[in-house]
């Protein structure tokens, strides 16, 4: 049943479609990573591929949000619980936002809450198989609360903010929160207070 499922103006299409701005990145897990850095408690923090991929995973059961209208019910996303990241490299206590980085410098921001929602992941497997390379191989992060540009895939780390700054998508014309649920597409539609000034 997706009856109450779909936000207002999406639609259920065939298949998953690809959509990303730029090429698709080659994984080289010799020199990747996955930093923490910017507003962190004691110090930055780095995994290797190796260390990274042998962390505790979590599974959340989510439906996904583009704003072309598209959605995707029921992923199934396996990966490392972002609450737990943000426990084992604590933040400031006066960060409220951060920056997901991705590959070819892809990035969008975000709540602290929104990040540490429990139903907000770095995936690294959906439906039990590890990613494709065009959805994100080998990271994304899921936050289905949001629209899905704010799920960059290939992810190389997080930013810790003290004060909102915009992503890649939320400089360009889309909006800084991007609740589906009220149709936050366009940065034109921002209140006073949802934002930097663009
Ligand atoms: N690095 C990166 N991540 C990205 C994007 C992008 O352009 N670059 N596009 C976003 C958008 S707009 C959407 S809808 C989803 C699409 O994910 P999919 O290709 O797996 O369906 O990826 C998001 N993550
Ligand atoms: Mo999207």
């Amino acid at each position: 049943m997706t009856e109450g499922r779909l936000p207002p103006g999406q639609y259920l299409p065939r298949g998953w479609p690809v959509l990303h701005y730029g090429p698709v990145p080659k994984f080289k897990p010799d020199t990747w990573d996955f930093r923490v850095f910017g507003a962190v408690r004691e110090r930055e923090w780095s995994w290797t591929w190796g260390e990274f991929s042998a962390l505790p995973t979590t599974e959340v059961r989510a439906d996904f949000h583009c704003v072309t209208k598209f959605s995707l019910l029921d992923n199934e996303w396996r990966g490392v619980s972002t609450a737990a990241l943000v426990e084992a490299v604590p933040p400031t206590p006066d960060v409220t936002h951060v920056m997901i980085w991705a590959e070819y410098g892809y990035s969008a921001n975000m709540t602290l809450s929104d990040f540490t929602a429990a139903d907000t992941v770095l995936a690294t497997h959906h439906g039990g198989e590890p990613l494709a390379p065009e959805h994100g191989f080998p990271v994304r992060l899921v936050c289905p609360r949001l629209y899905a540009w704010k799920g960059p895939k290939w992810a190389r780390g997080i930013e810790y903010l003290t004060a909102d700054r915009r992503g890649f998508w939320e400089e360009r014309g889309y909006h800084n929160i991007g609740d589906p649920w009220l149709e936050q597409r366009y940065s034109y539609q921002e209140a006073p207070g949802d934002g930097p000034v663009v």
